[in-house]
């Protein structure tokens, strides 16, 4: 038997459907999209990157869990966008840095920002330095800039985007945060961006602090 609750086991079992069911079982019982999020899902992916690590899931066990938990996303994004209310809490650029393609932490984080008010352009996922300048340089005030990296290799992308937005001259209107499982405050620091968030709720925090 599991020790885990069954949407937290569908979804390291990723059975998309069953993860679908449950989750929709779940709103109509009540429970708030952020909770659904937060205590069931987030959980199980914790539990495949464990499993990853252990040498139990190899890839396409991963995807499968990688795309159960986003066919939720799609139904608890739209939700958790509606309680953002209508005046605009700031804008933020965000986006998977060059050369990684880990996107599921960077969309809650941009789910949660949305959720609370803020102005979202994601870039997606593997996105250029040059990318990340011009969609920076095409918005004038304040900019949020947020920069997600899964993997160790991708995390020396980040110090390339920082000196990239403070040579187009754009460091002053632009903070930047940046995450990712092996992101600390340690290494924020080091390549000179304005904050670190362990999980997205941080990282509303952060933006909120940043922009204020
Ligand atoms: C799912 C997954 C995949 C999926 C990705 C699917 C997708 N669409 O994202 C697939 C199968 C494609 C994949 C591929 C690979 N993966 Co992978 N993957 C994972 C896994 C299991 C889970 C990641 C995840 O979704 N976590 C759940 C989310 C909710 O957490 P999170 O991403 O950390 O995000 C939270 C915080 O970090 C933070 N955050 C995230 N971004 C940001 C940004 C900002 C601005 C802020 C403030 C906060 C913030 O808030 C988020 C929400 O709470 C991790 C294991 C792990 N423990 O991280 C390995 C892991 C990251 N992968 C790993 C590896 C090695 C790979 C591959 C290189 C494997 C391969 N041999 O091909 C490729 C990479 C390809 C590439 N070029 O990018 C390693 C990285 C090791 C390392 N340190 O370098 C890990 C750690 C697994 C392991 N233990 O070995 N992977």
């Amino acid at each position: 038997m599991s020790d885990f609750p069954e949407l937290t086991q569908a979804v390291i079992d990723g059975v998309g459907k069953k993860v679908l069911e449950l989750v929709n079982a779940e709103l109509e019982a009540g429970t708030t999209p952020q909770s659904i999020l937060a205590d069931y899902m987030i959980p199980g992916m914790l539990e495949v990157g464990n499993l990853m690590q252990e040498g139990e899931y190899f890839i396409p066990e991963v995807l499968r869990a990688a795309k159960a938990m986003k066919g939720a996303l799609e139904i608890l994004e739209p939700l958790i966008a509606e309680s953002g209310g209508t005046d605009s809490a700031g804008y933020v650029v965000i986006g998977t840095v060059d050369g990684d393609i880990h996107d599921i932490g960077k969309n809650l984080v941009g789910m949660l920002l949305k959720g609370s008010g803020f102005e979202v352009n994601d870039l997606g996922v593997s996105v250029t330095t040059d990318t990340f300048i011009e969609a920076l340089r095409a918005r004038s005030g304040p900019v949020l800039l947020g920069l997600s990296a899964l993997i160790t290799p991708t995390m020396d992308e980040m110090p390339a985007v920082v000196k990239a937005v403070e040579d187009a001259g754009l460091r002053e209107r632009v903070k930047i945060m940046v995450g990712g499982a092996p992101i600390d405050q340690e290494f924020a620091d080091e390549i000179g961006a304005d904050g670190t968030a362990e999980d997205a709720a941080g990282a509303v925090a952060l933006a909120k602090r940043l922009l204020a």
